[in-house]
């Protein structure tokens, strides 16, 4: 801190002058902190977003099963083979997404999708979600480690054919509470 102004200044308003700056720095840091959270929020979207979450032309609907259901299916059903089988252990995810076309309200089946699970303090998943046949239909989807209750950050990466634009979804995500 600059004291160079002291001899024309009293002890008592330097002082004074030192705690005002100091107020003033406290409140433009709480200003800054609260900005930043709002766009914060703004950015990740909401938590648990409702469906389909909409971007650039498509509605996209997303689930988080766990792998339990998935490995409680029948011997030689699909899914047991997909995305190079159920994981072994306890918290993992099948992260699945469907996407359509907003206009025609048709399925997209032929997009490059790839998904990120990201949580504080561990490393971020990025996988490639696969085009996997689900209750009939095409869907992508892929397995995450995902054992705590959350928060994570799911993000989604969509690229029709023919679009040199990647569309994004990026949300925050919390299991339901069991
Ligand atoms: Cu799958």
């Amino acid at each position: 801190m600059n004291t160079s102004h002291g001899n024309a200044v009293s002890p008592n308003s330097r002082r004074q002058a030192v705690t005002i700056a100091a107020l003033r720095r406290a409140r433009a840091l709480a200003i800054g902190i609260a900005l930043g959270f709002t766009f914060g929020m703004a950015q990740a979207a909401a938590v648990n977003p409702d469906q389909p979450i909409r971007l650039d032309g498509m509605e996209l609907f997303y689930g988080v099963i766990p792998a339990e259901i998935l490995r409680g299916h029948p011997s030689g059903h699909e899914e047991r083979s997909m995305h190079g089988g159920v994981p072994h252990g306890k918290g993992v995810y099948h992260l699945i997404v469907s996407v359509f076309d907003s206009k025609t309200s048709t399925r997209i089946t032929d997009a490059v999708i790839t998904g990120s699970v990201i949580e504080v303090g561990m490393a971020t998943q990025n996988r490639k979600l696969e085009a996997m046949t689900f209750g009939g239909n095409v869907s992508f989807g892929n397995y995450f480690a995902m054992s705590n209750p959350g928060p994570y950050e799911i993000v989604v990466n969509v690229r029709r054919p023919g679009n040199l634009k990647t569309a994004t979804a990026r949300f925050q995500y919390w299991h339901p509470r069991r």
